[in-house]
């Protein structure tokens, strides 16, 4: 098991750190790094089914993973992009309030120019429906971690659909619950469980818009 991935499941989180820079230092792209703290994330999700770690230990790793991302290490490989018009409404559904893939991006996403409104966690569909109103996005990002939450992303579409501004945007769902091997969403425009996935979609739909 490479060190990264060893330190992040052990939640060694100094030498994590440590490892992270090293890596970085010696030109490992940061999206390697970023695969190898999700591998990281696999093994401990393994040892928590496998009754090894507690809830407390999830919550640590949580932790870990947003320490290490807003490393300055990490932030200062964002390169500059050019700056594309569009707003992003974006959330984690109803029940469920992991953010932190959420977060990852959000922040991709603003860092290429969308304006975002990140709702937080837990936002009930009556929530994205004001926040749509409200902010009338060109996009709305919905993630779901929890499968037990998935029913949650379709009255959360329901509910965007009934403000009457469904046909002016679009709705990408993602996620770890979010897997095309075994269902589809057929409600939304796209979704992928795949960060750099889906801001690819999120610049072609704009791109799209604005020609
Ligand atoms: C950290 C963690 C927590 C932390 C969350 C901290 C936080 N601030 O988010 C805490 C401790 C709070 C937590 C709680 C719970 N957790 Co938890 N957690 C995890 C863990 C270890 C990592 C999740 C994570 O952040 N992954 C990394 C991110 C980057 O991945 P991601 O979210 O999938 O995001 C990526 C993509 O999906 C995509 N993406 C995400 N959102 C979006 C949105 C859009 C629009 C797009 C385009 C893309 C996109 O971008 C990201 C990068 O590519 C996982 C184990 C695992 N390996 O996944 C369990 C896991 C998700 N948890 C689990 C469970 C069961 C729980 C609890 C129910 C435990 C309990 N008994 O209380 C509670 C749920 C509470 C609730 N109501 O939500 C299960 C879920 C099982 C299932 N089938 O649903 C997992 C899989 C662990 C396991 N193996 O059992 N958890």
């Amino acid at each position: 098991m490479n060190a990264l991935v060893k330190y992040m499941s052990a939640l060694d989180v100094n030498s994590a750190k440590a490892e992270v820079k090293r890596l970085l230092e010696q030109n490992v792209h940061q999206t390697e790094v970023f695969q190898m703290l999700l591998e990281g994330l696999a093994e401990i999700g393994k040892k928590y089914e496998a009754g090894e770690f507690y809830i407390g230990d999830l919550i640590v790793a949580g932790m870990l993973m947003k320490d290490i991302l807003s490393m300055e290490e990490m932030k200062s490989m964002e390169k500059e992009q050019p700056k594309i018009q569009g707003k992003v409404v974006i959330g984690t559904v109803l029940e469920d309030i992991h953010d932190i893939g959420k977060g990852i991006i959000a922040d991709m996403l603003a860092a290429i120019g969308f304006e975002v409104i990140d709702l937080g966690v837990d936002v009930s569909p009556e929530r994205f429906a004001e926040a749509v109103l409200e902010h009338k996005p060109q996009i709305v990002g919905i993630s779901c971690v929890l499968t037990t939450a998935i029913n949650n992303i379709f009255t959360t579409i329901k509910a965007i659909e009934q403000t009457g501004l469904r046909h002016n945007l679009k709705i990408i769902v993602g996620g770890a619950a979010l897997d095309n091997r075994y269902f589809s969403i057929k409600e939304a425009d796209a979704f992928t469980n795949d960060a750099y996935e889906g801001v690819q979609i999120c610049e072609d739909w704009m791109k799209d818009m604005n020609a």
